[in-house]
C-alpha cells in the first residue's frame, strides 16, 4: 500500500468550560466557518481526513459539553479519546483554572500516564482588550502540566484552528510509533517463527512505513500569536 493509503484513525476531545468556543474551533476547522450565536453542546463528533506531515489521518472529533448538565459523557470521551484540546478563554480566568481539574481526570483515566496528548488552547485572542489571562500565566500552567504546547487561538479569525488540531495529531503519531516499536521489540534474524510468509512481508511494510515517519517539528513549540 502506498503511504497516501495508509490510514490511522484517531480521536480528539475538545474539552473546557461552557462558552469558550470549542464549538467554533470545531466548527473553523471542519467546515471552515465561523458561528456567531452560543449554542451549548450536548456532545457533537466530526469525522475530518488530514494530512500530518505526509501522512493520512482520519480524525473523529469529539466537541463536548462544557455546561454543567451536559457533562455525564466525560468520563467516557476521556476512555475514548487518544489526545486532547485543552481550551479556555483569553477572557475568563475561571475557565483556566477549571481545567487542571479536567487535565487531572485525563492524566488518571489514562493509569496515570503523564505523557498524554494533550494541547492547551487559550481561545478568543481577537479579543485582547477583554483579556484577563497573561500569556506568560498560561504558558506557566502549560508548563506545570510537563510542558504540553499552547498556542493562543481565534476562533473567529480562523488564527492556530488547523494548528492545534495537527500538534495534537503529531503527539499522538509520536506515542503511536514508539508504543509500536516497543511492542515489536529487537528485531531477530529469523524471527516472527509461525507467521505466514505474508504476515512478514506486511509487517516488513508497515515497519518501513513507520520507520520513515518524521514529524516535521520534534518537538511541539509555545506559538503565540
Ligand atoms: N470573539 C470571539 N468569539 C468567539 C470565539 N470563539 C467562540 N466565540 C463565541 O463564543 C460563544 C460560545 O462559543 P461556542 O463555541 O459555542 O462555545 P463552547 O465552548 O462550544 O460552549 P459549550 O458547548 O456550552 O461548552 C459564541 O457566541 C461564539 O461566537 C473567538 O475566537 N472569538
Ligand atoms: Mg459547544
Amino acid at each position: 500500500m502506498s503511504r497516501a493509503g495508509y490510514q490511522r484513525e484517531y480521536h480528539i476531545a475538545v474539552i473546557g468550560s461552557g462558552g469558550v468556543g470549542k464549538s467554533c474551533l470545531t466548527a473553523q476547522f471542519v467546515q471552515g466557518v465561523f458561528i456567531e450565536s452560543y449554542d451549548p453542546t450536548i456532545e457533537d463528533s466530526y469525522r475530518k481526513q488530514i494530512d500530518v506531515d505526509g501522512r493520512q489521518v482520519m480524525l473523529e472529533i469529539m466537541d463536548t459539553a462544557g455546561t454543567e448538565q451536559f457533562t455525564s459523557m466525560r468520563e467516557f470521551y476521556m476512555r475514548d479519546a487518544h489526545g486532547f484540546l485543552l481550551v479556555f478563554s483569553i477572557t475568563s480566568m475561571s475557565s483556566l483554572h477549571e481545567l487542571a481539574e479536567l487535565r487531572e481526570q485525563i492524566v488518571q483515566i489514562k493509569g496515570g500516564d503523564p505523557n498524554v496528548p494533550i494541547v492547551l488552547v487559550g481561545n478568543k485572542s481577537d479579543l485582547e482588550e477583554d483579556r484577563v489571562v497573561t500569556r506568560s500565566r498560561a504558558f506557566q500552567v502549560s508548563q506545570a502540566w510537563g510542558g504540553v504546547p499552547y498556542y493562543e487561538t481565534s476562533a473567529r479569525r480562523r488564527q492556530n484552528v488547523s494548528e492545534v488540531f495537527v500538534d495534537v495529531c503529531r503527539q499522538i503519531i509520536r506515542k503511536d510509533l514508539s508504543r509500536a516499536r516497543r511492542d515489536r521489540g529487537p528485531d531477530r534474524p529469523g524471527g516472527g517463527g509461525g507467521d505466514s510468509r505474508s504476515t512478514r512481508r506486511r509487517r516488513r511494510r508497515q515497519r518501513n512505513d513507520d520507520d520513515e515517519y518524521e514529524p516535521r517539528e520534534r518537538r511541539s513549540r509555545c506559538t503565540i500569536l
